[in-house]
């Protein structure tokens, strides 16, 4: 092959204090998984003898244990953007020890390749493939890799055996060029493809190559309950209904999902139900249950960033490719999200909400205001430009001490103004064409939990009247409540109200 092969030590031992990485990878599929554990021993040892040691991540979305947990648990990550769902890393950042900024999906590419996130020194990428003359093969996920790869100064490759050559033409790369001169994305239907299948870099940049075998470090979601079944439902009923109405055409929109338990249980709804036609996905991340969609025929097609499945689903894609070639592809991230494309297509997006106001703002992130969950993720990239935003969660949380739905939300990631219909297990808001007040009345009677909804009446009466009625010394009573007591369901507004 003509590249070096060196272990992972000596891959991370290129890599300094102070330093940025450009990581491949969007969730932990396609993430490297063997040159950060070792970046970690760095940093445990260099701290042990005094010496500082922490890094830079710049990365697609979330990454596996073996970067984001170890990394963070060994105290060397000083700043990462974007996305994480790893809960010691999660800890450090409410802790205030890691710069944490929760970009946009789609914009951390060009973020990077702006400056505006400082020079990348080393890129770490994760292939299935690399040829002499340069051409990487990526795995499960493109996400930044085609940018890091490009600006950084070495490339790192973790040739990964667990995965399959058979992925290869499933990717699609293009990196858009940068204003004033960038060109529309020739994108029209979720199956356009505008780039090539691999990354090429100057071979000369590549410094080593990495021999792995290790799968991703997938989470299975568990199996959908009552509640997320609902939601599901829920959700399903009301696209079926739009349809019949005439406000989505006959032949469907192609759908983004996120990720999680409610996610995946929304699109099993959706395959079930009759009334929906064969749909299409442009989406970023692609879960267990849409590739059994896909072999059922309800999914006819899905452009993502990443394959985020269990071992035994990829395993499944790969021994079938000849059946899947013709019905993915992967993009980059700022491809896969990119709100021009999402706007022209008219997808319907569908994310999770940790909480929303009873005007239809929404909080995907802070719990209480303060506490990081995992970040906005791509939500924000598909919700403003969707045809149709939904926005899902179960009307409480923890045993019913949380309300979903609270006067106002105590972190805003999504304004009223993008917000369409708000999904929980108890109704559907269409908060299209309604005015402020509306939207609190069907919010309250259709999605909140009926033993929150007295209290979120009653805040309503001791509001101060206006377009949108508050009361601002009373608007985070039942946060406030909640971390005083440890229920919302305690909260009195006359102690509020001055
Ligand atoms: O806590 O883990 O202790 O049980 O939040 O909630 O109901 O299991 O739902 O797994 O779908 O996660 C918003 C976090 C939901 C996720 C969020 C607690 C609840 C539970 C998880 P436990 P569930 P999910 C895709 C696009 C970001 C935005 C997005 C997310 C835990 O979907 O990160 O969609 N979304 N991005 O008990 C306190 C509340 C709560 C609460 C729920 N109001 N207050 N805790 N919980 N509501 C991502 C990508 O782009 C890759």
């Amino acid at each position: 092959m003509g590249y070096h092969i060196i272990s992972a030590a000596e891959a991370a031992s290129l890599v300094k204090d102070g330093d940025t990485i450009g990581l491949s990878g969007f969730t932990p599929a396609g993430t490297p998984k063997a040159v950060t554990p070792e970046i970690a021993k760095i940093a445990e040892a260099e701290h042990a003898t005094g010496r500082p040691y922490r890094i830079n991540i710049l990365t697609g979305a979330s990454t596996g244990d073996s970067c984001d947990g170890v990394l963070a648990r060994a105290q060397a990550i000083r700043f990462r953007a974007p996305y994480t769902t790893n809960p010691d890393f999660r800890k450090a950042v409410n802790r205030g020890e890691i710069a944490y900024n929760d970009l946009h999906l789609s914009q951390m590419a060009q973020a990077v390749r702006y400056n505006f996130l400082g020079h990348v020194d080393t890129a770490i990428i994760e292939a299935c493939d690399v040829t002499p003359d340069g051409k990487i093969y990526l795995t499960a996920a493109v996400g930044i890799s085609p940018t890091v790869a490009r600006l950084a100064d070495r490339i790192i490759v973790e040739l990964n055996a667990a995965h399959s050559t058979a992925i290869k033409g499933l990717h699609d790369v293009y990196e858009p060029q940068d204003p004033p001169r960038r060109r529309a994305f020739d994108v029209y239907s979720p199956g356009d493809r505008i780039g090539l299948p691999y990354i090429q870099v100057d071979p000369a940049k590549i410094v080593g190559i990495v021999e792995v075998n290790k799968p991703d470090e997938a989470r299975a979601f568990t199996a959908p309950d009552p509640v997320t079944d609902r939601i599901g439902q829920n959700v399903a009923d009301f696209l079926a209904a739009d349809v019949k109405a005439g406000r989505i055409p006959s032949t469907f929109l192609p759908l983004q999902s996120g990720v999680g338990n409610i996610a995946n249980a929304v699109l099993g709804a959706l395959g079930r139900n009759p009334e929906i036609p064969a749909f299409e996905m442009y989406t970023e991340v692609l879960q267990d249950s849409v590739v059994d969609l896909i072999k059922q025929g309800r999914v006819k097609f899905g452009s993502t960033c990443s394959l985020t499945v269990t071992n035994e689903c990829l395993r499944d894609i790969y021994d079938n490719m000849d059946f899947f070639r013709d019905k993915l592809v992967l993009r980059p991230s700022e491809i896969s999200n990119n709100p021009e494309i999402v706007r022209r297509l008219g997808v319907i997006s569908i994310n999770t909400a940790l909480e929303a106001d009873i005007y239809g703002n929404v909080n995907s992130t802070h719990v209480c205001g303060t506490k990081m969950m995992n970040g906005i993720g791509g939500s924000g990239d598909f919700t403003r430009g969707a045809y149709i935003s939904f926005f899902t969660c179960p009307s409480v949380a923890k045993e019913g001490k949380i309300s979903a739905i609270v006067p106002m939300v105590s972190h805003q990631d999504h304004s009223e103004h993008s917000v369409d219909i708000i999904v929980t297990e108890q109704g559907v808001a269409d908060l299209r064409g309604k005015c402020p007040m509306e939207r609190a009345e069907l919010i309250i009677e259709h999605c909140a939990h009926p033993s929150y909804r007295d209290l979120l009446r009653d805040y309503l009466r001791i509001s101060a009247k206006g377009h949108t009625c508050h009361n601002l010394s009373a608007a985070f009573a039942m946060h406030d409540t909640f971390l005083r007591t440890g229920d919302m369901r305690n909260t009195r507004w006359e102690d509020y109200v001055k």
